[in-house]
């Protein structure tokens, strides 16, 4: 009986262990899964290891930078690493091997202390001359105020290469159709919700914010209500929407394209439902459009008839009257 309970209670703790094991087994695996879904939608290559190189002059420097200190960290860790496992396997104890008495190197102790300072130094140089880029929004052709509401964004384009620009305002949320299938029991399929091949469930809407590659951008970036955060992980950065207070960021985009981001700061129950879109146009293109806009903003003429017959009297009158002035 003794010995029984004992081989009852001997595979408890071994079964107790293995399924500790198969937990943090299961909890890594999870967690490697979370990292690689959040790697996915910021870049669409399957297995990339890196960080998205990004699609701007500032996302290019953050990129570099991180591939600076990363490879500082790896050949560090490997040099690290490499005398502690030549130290624990070559000079073990069963092969004989006796430790020495001494305990203190004065030039050992100088070498590892300057060279981490050194290397800690060239390192914070170098990122805080990123931030500084990043932090330095003058010398911008054009102005775009992001506003974060709970749950949708507004976008005032308020000056183009020097001229301030007015009525090109608007919001955007969730398209229509990403937001009726999220809706309970719509019976719709999320995976149905297409742009081209691309699966854009809860990724699109309804009016992207248009913008010209080539061009510092500066954003003025403030909340109506809770605070949201603009984030395009192509831009690389995010920048927290704040009520009553306005946080500057500027982008230079080098490619034209669609880009896709979300709201990065938990603002409210519909936080996963107001994403951002950003196209990305010509400047040739983006004037037209932005001359498109202005026409289809302006103030209303009184009649059809009236406006007909306006710019033939307006095309005389301004030609003179412009050279005076
Ligand atoms: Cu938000």
């Amino acid at each position: 009986m003794t010995s029984g309970s004992i081989r009852t209670d001997a595979p408890r703790t071994h079964r107790g262990r293995t399924a500790g094991i198969r937990r943090i087994v299961a909890a890594s695996l999870a967690l490697v899964l979370a990292l690689g879904a959040g790697l996915a939608q910021a870049d669409p290559h399957p297995w990339q290891l890196n960080m998205t190189r990004g699609s701007t002059t500032w996302s290019g420097e953050a990129y570099f930078l991180n591939n600076v200190a990363l490879g500082v960290c790896v050949v560090i860790g490997v040099l690290v690493f490499g005398a502690m496992f030549i130290a624990m396997f070559r000079f073990r104890k069963s092969r004989g091997a006796v430790a020495e008495k001494w305990s203190h190197n004065t030039t050992v102790e100088i070498i590892w202390t300057a060279i981490p300072v050194i290397i800690l130094v060239v390192l914070a140089w170098m990122s805080t001359g990123g931030l500084v880029s990043f932090a330095n929004t003058t010398g911008a052709q054009m102005t775009v105020k992001v506003t974060g509401y709970q749950w949708k964004w507004r976008y005032d384009y308020v000056d183009y290469l020097g001229k301030p620009v007015s009525k090109v305002d608007y919001m955007s949320k969730l398209d229509a159709l990403s937001d009726k299938t999220r809706q309970l029991d719509s019976g719709m399929d999320p995976y149905a919700v297409k742009t081209g091949d691309e699966n854009t469930y809860l990724l699109n809407v309804d009016k992207p914010l248009v913008l010209p590659i080539h061009t510092k951008i500066r954003f003025v970036i403030t909340s109506d209500d809770v605070i949201h955060s603009w984030w395009v992980p192509e831009f690389g950065w995010k920048m927290d929407a704040i009520p009553g207070i306005v946080n500057t960021a500027w982008t230079n985009i080098s490619k034209p394209g669609t880009y896709r981001g979300q709201c990065a700061e938990l603002c409210g129950q519909d936080h996963g439902f107001m994403p951002i879109v950003v196209k990305a146009v010509s400047p040739e293109d983006f004037a037209k459009w932005l001359a498109a806009q202005q026409q289809a903003n302006a103030p209303a003429a009184p009649a059809p008839a009236a406006s007909a017959a306006a710019p033939a009297t307006a095309q005389v009158a301004p030609a003179g009257s412009g050279e005076h002035g």
